[in-house]
């Protein structure tokens, strides 16, 4: 039977078990990269495993998130994640040189290599035709140790482009579309290949925007052919050497097939709050808007900004509107600076931000109490901004332009003519912020900040527990919901004990203070639980407060594992109308888990006078990490 990309790129990997949809297989890992918001834990747990020099063929530090230095914090983690880098054969981009997934795409994604990273918008690779994934601190520490990277055998789907876009139609509007058909649970599981006459018509960088924002499908990953298109950006990168061609096989079977008909898109927006809830930029109407935001790793290429600079030139920002601009890399900022395309947006009247995250992760540009702000980003789950009732609407680069100069939502097919960008035959390449790794490891010093605390380990699972339910949530519970981020509370991501005092704050203030008081318990939730991004804060706090257990309709991928790694049991409802029996306080047993477990049976749970099943869908592997209290613990006794 013929292959898809992934499964080829899969095979060549296969280091451990089965290509069997849902059985866990172990992957070879090529490349890695980290970014600091995730990546201080991520060395420190490197660095607990003892493994002197990386064991992959590149391995990436980015700087990008916590730029904004408002006190010694995050400065200190930079000085870490630096300095261990360089101790250990890893290359550090400094900040300054962009968003992580932007700057890898130019300088080091390879088409056909596998690529992990401590951040869920890693599949942006797959636009080069790299399998990329999303994964905790852990997992990436694991494989720059030379570990294979675990995930269930996903499921294949095949994304047919019909077509070609339409002027003023956009690479988001094609994600957008297809969140729309799939929904933000739509693609647990399941690889997204993009397939079809359309694939050629769609440059590098908006293959990666649509790779890029498949994370928000809760897509294990979504990858792109590697042709003619993909050989072109790699040469004008000077990189041409690392590209092959790959393609699907004629007769590849796929489990689900969707279309986009490009040539029939609209522009469109996801409105508040979830990427999911998108609507025709036309039929949402001409509300006003205070703030547009154009970057992130979604849409912030040479390609965009070029498109955004044209639009803008020779025009004003509307008085009523704040138009913020982050380039996603150094490359792009010094081109546009170089070819005047800068001077039309600064002449405009856009503030100019540094080419890192920014308003993405709330770094600043909050919006004002109640405000509407398009951002060209992939993320507008409810007070992620920093402003809790801003109402975030995701739009392409294109509709965020216009509308910044009318001060309403607006369709930018009625402005004209929209501009021709032609793709560069040579990027501008320097790499004077990427440092190399050094040459005698023994000379460098780690140097470790005040802020920079020990991570909690978890402890070796008892024969039975009981508890009480800390909380009881609903769908769609995302990662933001359960560790906030923003500019006030990054700087703790290296310090779990002053981070878990906003521990699902935004959900139930009181819930840090119900831990302690219970001494843990069970977090009890609906479906696609920990959707959203991949920092495994949202495992190891919890940890730190002493939850023993998630009990919830479905799982979000990245998190499931991140929930495993650090010893907590992943729970889902045999049957899903228990979730009713459950109530806030109730008291809560597993009597017989640790058999349970080890037998690889459903889990019993008493609670609320019911006595119930719970699945607990994990491997073997996984079973012993729970066993052990977590990964760590686990590798421990296994090196014994
Ligand atoms: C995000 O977009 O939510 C982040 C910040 O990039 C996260 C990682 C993190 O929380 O540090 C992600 O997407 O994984
Ligand atoms: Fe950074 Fe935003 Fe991309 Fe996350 S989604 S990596 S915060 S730009």
């Amino acid at each position: 039977m013929g292959m898809t990309i992934a499964q080829k790129i899969l095979s060549a990997h296969l280091v451990d078990g089965e290509m069997v949809v849902g059985q866990e297989i172990g992957l070879k890992i090529d490349q890695t990269l980290t970014q600091d918001a995730t990546g201080t834990m991520a060395y420190l747990q490197f660095e607990a495993m003892g493994v002197d020099q990386v064991k992959t063929e590149r391995s990436v530090a980015y700087i990008d998130h916590n730029t904004l230095q408002s006190g010694f914090e995050n400065a200190d983690d930079h000085k870490y994640i630096g300095s261990v880098a360089k101790k250990h054969g890893i290359y550090y981009s400094k900040a300054g040189n962009g968003i992580c997934h932007q700057v890898h795409l130019e300088r080091f994604g390879a088409p056909g290599k596998t690529l992990i990273g401590s951040d869920s918008h890693t599949p942006t690779g797959g636009g080069i035709g790299m399998l990329a994934f999303g994964a905790g601190g852990l997992d990436v520490a694991v494989a720059m140790g030379g570990g294979a990277y675990y995930i269930p055998t996903p499921k294949m789907v095949r994304v047919n482009l019909v077509g070609k876009l339409s002027p003023w139609v956009a690479a988001k509007d094609v994600i957008l579309d297809v969140l729309r058909q799939m929904t933000v649970k739509g693609g647990v599981g399941k690889i997204v290949e993009y397939a079809g006459e359309g694939v050629r018509t769609l440059s590098v960088p908006e293959r990666a925007t649509i790779t890029n924002m498949g994370a928000e499908l809760g897509a294990t990953t979504s990858i792109f052919p590697s042709d003619e298109v993909t050989k072109a950006f790699l040469e004008a990168q000077g990189r041409g050497d690392v590209w092959v061609e790959l393609s699907s096989d004629a007769d590849a079977q796929y489990d689900e097939e969707y279309t986009v008909d490009l040539t029939a898109l609209a522009p469109l927006a996801a409105m508040p709050h979830m990427p999911d809830n998108v609507k025709a930029v036309d039929e949402i109407g001409e509300i006003k808007v205070n703030q547009c935001c154009i970057g992130s790793c979604t849409n912030s290429s040479y390609y965009d900004m070029m498109k955004v600079a044209a639009i803008l030139k020779g025009k004003t920002v509307h008085p009523d509107v704040s138009l913020t601009i982050s380039p996603g890399s150094k490359q792009v900022f010094d081109m546009l600076a170089k070819n005047g395309a800068l001077s039309d947006i600064i002449a405009a009247g856009a503030r100019i931000l540094e080419c890192a995250c920014g308003p993405c992760i709330g770094m600043g540009q909050s919006p004002e109490s109640g405000g509407v702000s398009l951002r060209t980003f992939n993320r507008n789950f409810e007070g992620r901004s920093g402003t809790q009732d801003a109402q975030i609407y995701l739009v392409s680069p294109e509709v965020a332009a216009a509308s910044a100069l009318t001060g309403v939502l607006t369709d930018p097919r009625t402005l004209g003519d929209a501009p021709e960008i032609v793709m560069p035959e040579h990027f501008d390449i320097n790499d004077n912020l990427i440092v190399k790794p050094a040459a005698d490891p023994s000379a460098v010093d780690v140097v470790r900040g005040p802020n920079i605390k020990p991570f909690p380990l978890g402890q070796a699972l008892e024969a039975a527990y009981t508890g009480k339910v800390v909380l009881k949530t609903e769908d769609n519970i995302t990662t933001d919901h359960i560790l906030p981020a923003g500019a006030k509370l990054l700087p703790y991501r290296s310090n779990v004990p002053y981070y878990s005092n906003y521990c699902f704050i935004n959900v139930d203030p009181a819930f840090p203070a119900r831990c302690k008081e219970q001494n843990g318990g069970v977090i009890v939730g609906g479906a696609n639980y920990g959707q959203g991004s991949s920092r495994e804060h949202a495992a190891l706090v919890p940890l730190y407060l002493g939850v023993k257990a998630v009990l919830c309709k479905s799982f979000a991928r990245i998190h499931k594992a991140n929930l495993v790694n650090s010893g907590i049991i992943p729970l889902t409802f045999a049957d899903p109308a228990d979730y009713d029996a459950v109530n806030l306080l109730d008291e809560i047993s597993l009597p017989n888990v640790l058999e349970e477990i080890k037998n690889g049976s459903q889990v019993t749970v008493k609670c609320g006078g019911k006595t119930f099943m719970a699945d607990c869908d994990v491997s073997t592997r996984q079973r012993g990490a729970l066993i052990a209290g977590g990964t760590l613990n686990f590798a421990k006794q296994q090196a014994k």
